[in-house]
This record gives structure tokens, sequence and C-alpha cells, in this order.
């Protein structure tokens, strides 16, 4: 079984019940001029993690593993937006790549870098968190997953978010910390602290080449 040296120890995986989940990685969110550049966020501490995600994603392909995309966004009326996320500003207002965060928007979808290849799920997600008001789950039990590389974006919102319920939800969590990303550096630290602290309390972490080295 391929084994990651991680914190805060090992985490072995089995190739046949683990899923690489990919979250967010929306135009939006990491290129200049979109939605999370709008707010005055430096998106370049995001766009790092495209290169190191895009070669773990290879490799995993290379394996014949399963790959899940998700991607945060609304209907385009809007129906499935909280109000108070609506209330918040930004949702469905015009961006500079269309509608932000509206299905179907050009800023909505996935970087080129890492799109999605034939055969790959992409799940579209109301929330911060990946299983809320999505068919994840069901996604997840059909490969039989146990266990779930985590990589996307932010650290410290749709990341932590997802990987505070799969572990609830009986999954074991490896975060990678190359392959995730906060607009806010001290976030990432501590983001990244609070998963594998206590033990491991609510996953583990590790980088992507020790992965990809498992892999081989
Ligand atoms: N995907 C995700 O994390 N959505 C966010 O809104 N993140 C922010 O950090 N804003």
């Amino acid at each position: 079984m391929p084994t990651v040296d991680a914190t805060p120890g090992p985490f072995s995986f089995d190739t046949d019940s683990t899923v690489l989940l990919v979250i967010d990685m929306q135009r939006d969110f990491l290129l200049p001029g979109g939605f999370g550049e709008s707010l005055g966020n430096d998106v370049s501490q995001l766009s790092r993690t495209i290169e190191p995600l895009s070669t773990l994603m290879a490799a995993w392909r290379a394996a014949g593993l399963p790959i899940v995309h998700t991607r945060e966004g609304h209907l385009p009326d809007l129906s499935d937006c909280p109000p108070a996320k609506l209330a918040r500003g930004g949702i469905g207002e015009q961006g500079a790549f269309g509608r932000i965060l509206v299905r179907g928007e050009y800023g909505h979808d996935i970087v080129d870098e890492l799109a999605p290849v034939d055969g790959e799920i992409v799940v579209d997600k109301p929330g911060k968190g990946a299983f809320y008001a999505t068919e994840l789950s069901g996604i997840l039990d059909k490969f039989g997953a146990r266990r779930l590389i985590v990589t996307g974006v932010t650290t410290e919102v749709c990341v932590h978010t997802t990987v505070r319920e799969a572990n609830d939800r009986g999954y074991d969590c490896l975060v990678l910390a190359d392959c995730v990303g906060s607009y806010f550096p001290e976030f990432q630290r501590v983001g990244l602290e609070m998963i594998a602290a206590q033990g491991g309390i609510f996953g583990w972490v590790a980088d992507s080449p020790t992965v990809i080295a498992a892999l081989q």
C-alpha cells in the first residue's frame, strides 16, 4: 500500500479506495481580474498551487486513479443561494469574467491548466463544503472511497469545511500543503496546523511530491 510521510504521522492509502478531490480551482478565485482579486486579495497566493497540482493530477491519471473536481456557484436565478450569502454582495453581479459564481459563466469554470478530462466528475456546490446540497457522498460511495487526497482553494474556507465534514463522515483525509492555497499566508499556515494538530484531529498534511513518489 502506498505510504506518505505526513504530519502527524504516515498516511497509507489503498489505490482502489482513494479519490483525489480538487476543490474550486475556478478562474474567479485564481485569476488576476477575477472576483477574488476584486475583493482586494492577492491571487498569487492561490495561483502558486496550479503547477504542483497539475503535476499531481497527471501522475494520478497515469496511475488510473479517480479525480473529482468541485466548483462553488449558483443557478442563474440564484434560487440556491442563501439570502445571507446574497446579502454580502458579489454573487450574481457582473464581474470581469461574467456573472460572479454563476454556473455556466467563464469565471465560474476551472482554470485551463487543471481542466477535467473526459470521465472525471465535476460536482457543483452552492456552499463552502462539498457535501452540502450535492451528490458527492453517492459519488464517493460508487468509487468505494475510504480516503481522500484533498487539494484546492481556499485552505481555511472550502477546503476546511469539506475536510471537517469528510472526517465526520468517516474518510481519512490527506491535505496537500503545496496544492491548497489561502489569500492570507497566516491562514494558510494556521489552517494546515489546525488539521494535523492533536494527533491529526481531522486529517493529515503532506506535500504532493511525496504522494507522487508513493505512486511509483
Ligand atoms: N472555494 C472557496 O474557498 N470559496 C471562498 O469563497 N473562499 C474564500 O476564501 N473567499
